[in-house]
């Protein structure tokens, strides 16, 4: 029997309410651990209150809004946990409740909009625009935010600035052309005015924070004594670098240690290449040898050559002393290796055509026009072959190409895999050959427990 405890809320954690100054689209753990804290974090954090809004689902906004916004950051580290409660969110509001966003978006007092819509969210949005145009409401979230953007624009509200905080490299130009795209087909004129109004920011995020778990829960009870059903568990780590300009004003984000640069992408780079191209290979090379998390894939001595092969072929392509590249990948096998946090290889894995297009792609084109083979990149996006082989089930937004691929054989189905990351790759044989090759190194035959089997 579980004796009755009080729900988190702002009566049970007395947390001041700042008035909504920023909009999130993207509600899930990530957002929470990292610019939430942030937010909460900031010297002038009274002033900044989020109203955040969730993607497909409107779950997440539920549970939070039942509790006021509030919700534990569980800090996880070797040595041990500690508890914060954060309660920047101030509103969390079901995605689909375009309303309310374009009401916040036509207000003059609101200032930012960050994004965590996922890699594979900024398409094109070709499959928006008619929605749009209709008058129907938009499902994806850059379709929303065009529509909020619109409102603003009729509403005089002013200039303001939208910060893409996904895993992609140049993402606030990303964000630029997805939206800009979407507003054209909308109305040319709207198209304009966010030209002249809306500053496009490009940003670096970095907290590794795995989804939410059952136990996380029962922990977070039993350790704050109330009931809290949206604890986020995260590394003690974060970082935040960030460029471009916020026209209607920002929170003091750097006083929690967030960077403002005028050149990002070398930390871009070092983030994407090292960080997130190390998981992918961990994803499905650690998948391919039976492993199911980060710190496991990293204690399995093939996994960690291929991801040092793979740092040294990146590290050539990141100059400047100030990268602090050792340090860097020295810090990365730690994080990497802290065994409390259980990081979910199967998480990493999906939405991989977007993902090694960042990842895998930029080094190993880097690689073959300094003349050598970029075979470490290649490793990565032979696993991933290797892995939806005997995965087709994997999500991605290419899906249905990835299925195509998979009715080919051999080197056929290669070519077709490595068509979905970069056209020039796939139609170089000797690229296409090095990646068939290296298929097969990872395969489950010479699994992890292959040779132990009496
Ligand atoms: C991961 C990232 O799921 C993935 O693709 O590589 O979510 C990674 O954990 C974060 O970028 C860490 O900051």
């Amino acid at each position: 029997m579980t004796a009755e405890l009080p729900r988190l809320s702002r009566a049970v954690s007395p947390a001041g309410q700042a008035p909504i100054r920023m909009v999130h689209l993207g509600l899930g753990a990530f957002h929470r651990s990292h610019q939430a804290w942030y937010t909460q974090h900031a010297g002038d954090a009274g002033e900044w209150g989020i109203a955040s809004f969730t993607g497909r689902r409107p779950d997440a906004a539920e549970v939070l809004a039942a509790q006021d916004g509030l919700f534990t950051v569980v800090e996880r580290s070797d040595a041990g946990d500690s508890f914060e409660v954060v309660g920047s969110i101030v509103e969390a509001v079901d995605g689909a409740n375009v309303g309310r966003l374009v009401e916040l978006l036509a207000a003059p007092q609101t200032a930012v909009v960050t994004l965590t819509i996922t890699e594979a969210a900024y398409g094109l949005g070709t499959d928006d625009a008619p929605l749009l145009v209709s008058g129907a409401k938009p499902t994806t979230p850059l379709g929303r935010l065009v529509l909020g953007l619109a409102a603003r624009r009729d509403a005089d509200a002013g200039p303001l600035a939208v910060v893409s905080c996904d895993n992609l490299s140049d993402n606030g130009n990303v964000a630029r052309d997805g939206v800009l795209g979407i507003a054209r087909e909308f109305d040319g004129g709207l198209a304009a005015w966010i030209e002249a109004n809306v500053s496009f920011v490009s940003t670096s995020v970095d907290r590794i924070t795995p989804r939410t778990t059952a136990d996380d829960v029962a922990l977070v009870r039993e350790k704050c004594g109330y009931q809290d059903d949206a604890p986020v568990v995260t590394e003690p780590f974060r970082n935040w670098v960030l460029s471009g300009d916020f026209p209607a004003g920002r929170p003091r984000w750097e006083d929690a240690g967030a960077v403002f640069v005028d050149d990002i992408e070398p930390y871009e780079n070092r983030k994407l290449w090292l960080l997130n191209g190390a998981h992918s290979i961990l994803a499905y090379a650690g998948q391919l040898r039976g492993h199911s998390t980060v710190a496991e894939a990293l204690a399995d001595p093939l996994c960690l050559q291929a991801v040092e092969d793979f740092w040294e072929e990146a590290s050539r392509h990141l100059s400047g002393d100030d990268l602090g590249i050792p340090e860097y990948r020295a810090a990365l096998l730690d994080r990497f290796g802290n065994s409390r946090i259980a990081h979910h290889l199967a998480q990493i894995a999906m939405d991989a055509s977007t993902k090694l297009r960042m990842r895998a792609v930029p080094v190993f084109r880097a690689e073959r026009a300094a003349g050598r083979t970029g075979e470490a990149a290649a490793r990565m996006i032979a696993v991933w072959a290797a892995y939806v082989e005997s995965n087709p089930g994997l999500q991605d937004p290419q899906s249905g190409a990835v299925a195509e691929a998979n009715k080919e054989a051999g080197s056929e189905r290669i070519a077709a895999l490595v068509a979905l990351l970069d056209a020039e790759l796939a139609r170089d044989s000797a690229v296409l050959e090095l990646v068939h090759k290296l298929s097969s190194s990872f395969a489950p035959e010479v699994s992890a427990n292959a040779g132990t089997a009496a």
